[in-house]
Parts: structure tokens; C-alpha cells; sequence
């Protein structure tokens, strides 16, 4: 595995952290330090001068001592001499160094004068004003801790809808590009992976000089704090809380960097015990036979390399994607070129912003052949619920309503009442075209009853699609208690097809059902819940959700032509 000069200056530098907190001789310390500062600031690369067993001792401020523990390090990857160290201190105390603000001279004031060794004890100290018995703490530092160790809890629990998560990257990517010297700019993490949450940012680069770009990079507007910023990797935390890392990897490994940051871990770690049966190594650097790099550039030729083809992002969760790859049965993912229309969506006959024109024409412009006009049934008042009387001027204005290209299918969202029926009766729902059914109150019912009240809905036969199947809201609404699987099996029973709601506090049902679904053998239809134009955008949502899923085209309805599509909505 090759060792950067960066990761042998990060070990120097630990060792004075741990020397630090145990009160070691300053002296020593001092050298570990000056050690890290030469070794990160050397300008060629450490590991090729022992492979080709050039002497290190040539080097001003690298001693006979010190050369050993490099060759140590390039040769294992690691310091005995640090392990040990490590061992000598709590595992807890080694967090409190991460709380920025807190360098090892305070986190060992801490740790000797108070015995402090965990975030609990830090923050008990700090009630007690304890801690302004220490020299060096006052007001500020313990207001800076409380900040910070809030920042750090919540940074745990809490994570971004992706839709929020995306915006933010994307207008870092195109800062990014704006760089000196800048080449690749691509987003890693499980926002590649398209998961609908995500923690952090995490964004790799390629360029010619690292530290421009890092400079650059730290300047960002939209910037609250710099968390660290070095030569190779900064981290910094936006306005908005939410966390990104940027890291400058090296041309030859970018693909086996994008492989590797993009995760998820768990793929990764499965992909790893192939490359050891191989007898390969494979790192975020390239996959290695021996020393000799044999793939890394490009992601694809990482997969090739290890005997396998291209693993999309959105399947990298380890949930069978590499035995199907292995044996040849990876799934062809939906994508938003096989989304023939949209079959959910609010006008301003209820609590909709646009006219049925105006969505018909924005749908249009996608590309779209259909939509279908959905707009809510009179249970739900708060908003606008249509009598049926309503409905009906409705249907008679879609009737007259034409955009050119594109055909207006006629449609509601009809409540699902306490009691299983629908909110309309059936002289009304069969002059429709699409029936979109959903809960929208009563959430609180036994899982049984919550169950039995949408199948029983099921067997009006005008039901086509169970809207926002779980009623989840994220980070708002905890799912309510159904069981989906008998759903999902009286739906294929019954010809009803589930949603897939693009909405991002929704995306409804998510990545695990869609399989589910898919399994089961019930169709899916993909849409967006849009109450304006500019939410039809939502459909990207969905599709990166369809595709963690494991979804093809032909398990979504909203891929048919219209002709066919009918027939499916005739159940
Ligand atoms: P997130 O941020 O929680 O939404 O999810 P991710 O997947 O973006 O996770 P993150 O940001 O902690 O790390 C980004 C990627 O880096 C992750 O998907 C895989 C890789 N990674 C991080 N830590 C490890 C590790 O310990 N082992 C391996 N193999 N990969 C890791
Ligand atoms: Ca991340
Ligand atoms: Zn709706």
C-alpha cells in the first residue's frame, strides 16, 4: 500500500499529540513536531526513495532515529511506538481532540488537573465552572466548547433532505471549477450514491497544485467556519450546518478515490475481500498486484480490474450488488429518459400554484407525453379538497384544455376515509382516467387497522395508486404503522400500483421497499406531487431513489406509452 508523505507527517504529528497528553519532555515533543513539518514539507515522494533504498539520513532534521521509523512506517503502515501510546491513553480522551479549540495542550490540562476524560466529564466540568480553575480556560474557550460539542451532537443525529444537500454541492462543485489548475470536481459520498439523507458533503478534485485549490476552496462565501484546512483536505462547515470535505487526490487515483468515497463502506469492504482473493490490494490509491498499480485512474477499470463490471453508485449499499454483478444479473436502472409523464400533481383548484395549462406546459418542456391532473377530494379541507361538483367543472375544463404534445389525463387524489372507503363516489371516480388514493389522517390507528383500511380502499375497483404509501415526512413524521409487505401483495393481487413519491421530505416509498416492491412483482409509479412547476424538477429525486432500488423500466408504469398505460389504470 503506498504511504503518502502526508499520512507518515500525520502519524509524527499524533505521536506528539499523545506525548503531549501523557507530559512527556517537551524536547521530545518539539522533535515529533519539527519531524511531521519536514517530512509533510518534503518534495519528494518518501515511499519511492525506500523502495529504491535511497538514505534518508542525507536529509537535514531526519536522523538515524528518525529514518527508521519512516522505513517503520512505509513498510507496515503504521508505528509501534504510536500504537503504543495509544494504548496508554482512553479512547474517549483521544475524541476530545476533536473538538476544534481543544489542541492537546488543553485536552492534557484537562485530562491530569481534572482527571477528564470523556465529553460527558468536559461538559460537567464546564457547569460547575470547574473548569476556570485551569489555567488558560475562561469564559470564552468554555463557550467555544459548549458551541462545539452541541455542533458535534447534532452533527450526529442530524442529516440533510437530499434535495437541500444537493443545492449546496452543487454550487460548491461550480465554485470549485473556477480553481487554478483545477481538473476533475466530483461529488463522492452518499450523495452520489443518492441516498435521501445525507451527513456530509464529501467532494474529490484533481489538479496541479493542491494548496491553490485548498485556498480557493476556503474562501467559499457560504462558509460559517473552517474546520481544518490542509494541503490535500479541507473541511469546512456552512451557514447552513452542513458539513464538506474536499479532498485533492492524485490524477492516477482518481477513480479508485471516487470508488473509495464514494462507499458505502460496506460495498467497499466486500469489494476489498475480492481484490485479496486475487491476491491484489486494493486502496483508495488503486488497486495493486504487489507494487505495481494496475488500476486507478478511471472507476470503471477498478471494477474491471477485480473481475467485475461497473457497479452503479446508487446500488453500492452491499445489498446483493456484487453477487448480481458477479453473476452477470445487475439490474438496468431506470433514468429520467424513460419517464414518459407524471401522474401526480396539484393545480390551483386546490392548494396547487399553477394553472392546468401551466403544468401541462412545463411538462411538455421535460419531454413528458402525459400527466395527469390529481388534485385533492373534499376530506381534506385545510387544503381545498374538491366537492364533486368541483371536480366535475374540473374534468369539463381539462376536457377543454389543450397543449399541444402532450395529453391531460384526468385524475384525483382521494382521500382514504377511517373506515377503508373512498372519498368520492364511484359516479365520479370512473369519469377519471388515474385514481391516486392516500392517507391523510388517522395516522395513529393499530398497524392491523392502518393495514386493513388501506386494502379494504383496494377493493373499490376505481383504485389505481397508493399515494405516499408509509406517510413518512423526513425528519418530520415517523412512517405510520402498516405492515407493506401484505400491501404490496394485495396490491399485485389486486393490479394497484404503489407509489413512488419524489417529494424530498417524502420519497415515498423508499430504496429498501422499491426492491420489495419489485421482488413482490407490484409496479411502481414514479411521481412528483408537484404544487408548482418548478417541482416537477422533483422527478430526479425519485428516480435516484428508483434506482437505489433496484428498479427497471419496465417495473414503472409511468414509462409505458400512453395507450398501454391505460390499459394498466382499466386494472
Ligand atoms: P453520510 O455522510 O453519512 O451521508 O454517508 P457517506 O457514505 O457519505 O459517509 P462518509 O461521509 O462518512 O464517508 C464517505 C465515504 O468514505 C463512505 O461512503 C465510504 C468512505 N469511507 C469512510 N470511512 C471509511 C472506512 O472506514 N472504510 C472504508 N472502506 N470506507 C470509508
Ligand atoms: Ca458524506
Ligand atoms: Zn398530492
Amino acid at each position: 500500500m503506498p504511504i503518502h508523505n502526508s499520512d507518515i507527517a500525520d502519524i509524527f504529528s499524533q505521536i506528539a499529540d499523545f506525548l503531549e497528553i501523557l507530559g512527556d519532555n517537551p524536547f521530545r515533543i518539539r522533535a515529533y513536531r519539527n519531524a511531521s513539518r519536514t517530512v509533510g514539507s518534503f518534495s519528494k515522494n518518501i515511499s519511492d526513495m525506500i523502495a529504491n533504498n535511497e538514505d534518508l539520513t542525507q536529509f537535514p532534521g531526519i536522523g538515524k532515529d528518525l529514518a527508521g521509523k519512516i522505513r517503520e512506517i512505509v513498510e507496515t503502515g503504521t508505528l509501534d511506538f504510536m500504537e503504543r501510546l495509544r494504548k496508554k491513553l482512553p479512547s474517549e480522551l483521544i475524541k476530545l481532540m476533536n473538538i476544534a479549540g481543544l489542541g492537546p495542550k488543553k485536552v492534557a490540562k484537562l485530562y491530569k488537573e481534572l482527571g477528564i476524560t470523556n465529553i460527558e466529564q468536559l461538559k460537567k466540568a464546564i457547569d460547575s465552572q470547574k473548569i476556570f480553575e485551569l489555567e488558560g480556560f475562561g469564559e470564552k474557550t468554555a463557550q467555544n466548547i459548549i458551541e462545539e460539542i452541541n455542533r458535534l451532537e447534532q452533527k450526529e443525529s442530524e442529516r440533510f433532505m437530499i434535495s437541500a444537500a444537493q443545492q449546496y454541492a452543487q454550487s460548491i462543485v461550480e465554485y470549485l471549477k473556477k480553481a487554478e489548475g483545477i481538473n476533475d470536481v466530483s461529488i463522492a459520498g452518499s450523495l452520489r450514491r443518492r441516498r435521501d439523507t445525507i451527513r456530509d458533503i464529501d467532494i474529490l478534485v484533481t489538479c496541479e497544485n493542491s494548496a491553490k485549490v485548498m485556498e480557493h476552496f476556503v474562501k467559499y462565501d457560504e462558509i460559517q467556519k473552517v474546520l481544518s484546512k490542509g494541503k490535500t483536505k479541507s473541511t469546512v462547515l456552512l451557514r447552513s450546518n452542513l458539513q464538506v470535505d474536499v479532498r485533492a487526490v492524485p490524477q492516477e487515483s482518481f477513480g479508485s478515490a471516487l470508488q473509495y468515497f464514494t462507499g458505502s463502506k460496506e460495498h467497499s469492504i466486500e469489494l476489498r475481500k475480492i481484490a485479496i482473493k486475487k491476491k491484489y490490494k486494493l486502496n483508495e490509491y488503486g488497486v495493486f498486484s504487489g507494487d505495481k498499480q494496475i488500476a486507478g485512474k478511471k472507476e470503471e477499470d477498478v471494477y474491471k480490474s477485480l473481475g467485475l463490471p461497473y457497479i452503479e453508485p446508487e446500488l453500492r449499499e452491499n445489498r446483493g450488488e456484487i453477487e448480481a454483478a458477479l453473476n452477470g444479473k445487475l439490474p438496468n436502472l431506470i433514468t429520467f429518459g424513460d419517464i414518459k409523464g407524471d401522474l401526480h400533481m396539484h393545480s390551483n383548484y386546490t392548494d396547487g400554484h399553477a394553472s392546468i395549462a401551466q403544468m401541462a406546459q412545463v411538462a411538455k418542456k421535460k419531454g413528458y407525453s402525459y400527466i395527469a391532473i390529481t388534485d385533492h377530494s373534499q376530506h381534506i379541507t385545510v387544503a381545498g379538497g374538491l366537492k364533486p361538483h368541483d371536480l366535475k367543472k374540473q374534468i369539463s375544463e381539462i376536457n377543454k384544455t389543450s397543449v399541444k404534445g402532450i395529453t391531460i389525463l384526468k385524475g384525483s387524489e382521494i382521500d382514504i376515509l377511517e373506515d377503508g372507503s373512498l372519498d368520492l363516489p364511484d359516479e365520479i371516480l370512473k369519469q377519471l382516467d388515474v385514481r391516486i388514493c392516500s392517507v391523510h389522517y388517522k395516522f395513529n390507528l393499530s398497524k392491523e387497522k392502518q393495514t386493513q383500511r388501506i386494502i379494504k380502499a383496494m377493493d373499490n375497483p376505481y383504485f389505481n395508486i397508493l399515494a405516499h404509501p408509509t406517510g413518512r415526512l423526513i425528519n418530520k413524521r415517523e412512517p405510520y404503522d402498516i405492515d407493506i409487505e401484505k400491501i404490496m401483495q394485495a396490491a399485485k393481487e389486486k393490479n394497484c400500483i404503489l407509489e413512488l413519491n419524489s417529494f424530498p421530505d417524502r420519497l415515498d416509498i423508499n430504496d429498501i421497499f422499491c426492491k420489495m416492491a419489485k421482488d413482490i412483482g407490484v409496479k411502481i409509479a414514479i411521481n412528483t406531487d408537484a404544487h408548482r412547476p418548478g417541482d416537477l424538477d422533483f422527478m430526479h429525486f425519485g428516480i435516484g431513489q428508483a434506482r437505489r432500488g433496484w428498479l427497471e423500466p419496465k417495473d414503472v408504469i409511468n414509462t409505458l406509452p400512453l395507450a398501454q398505460l391505460k390499459k394498466i389504470l382499466k386494472r
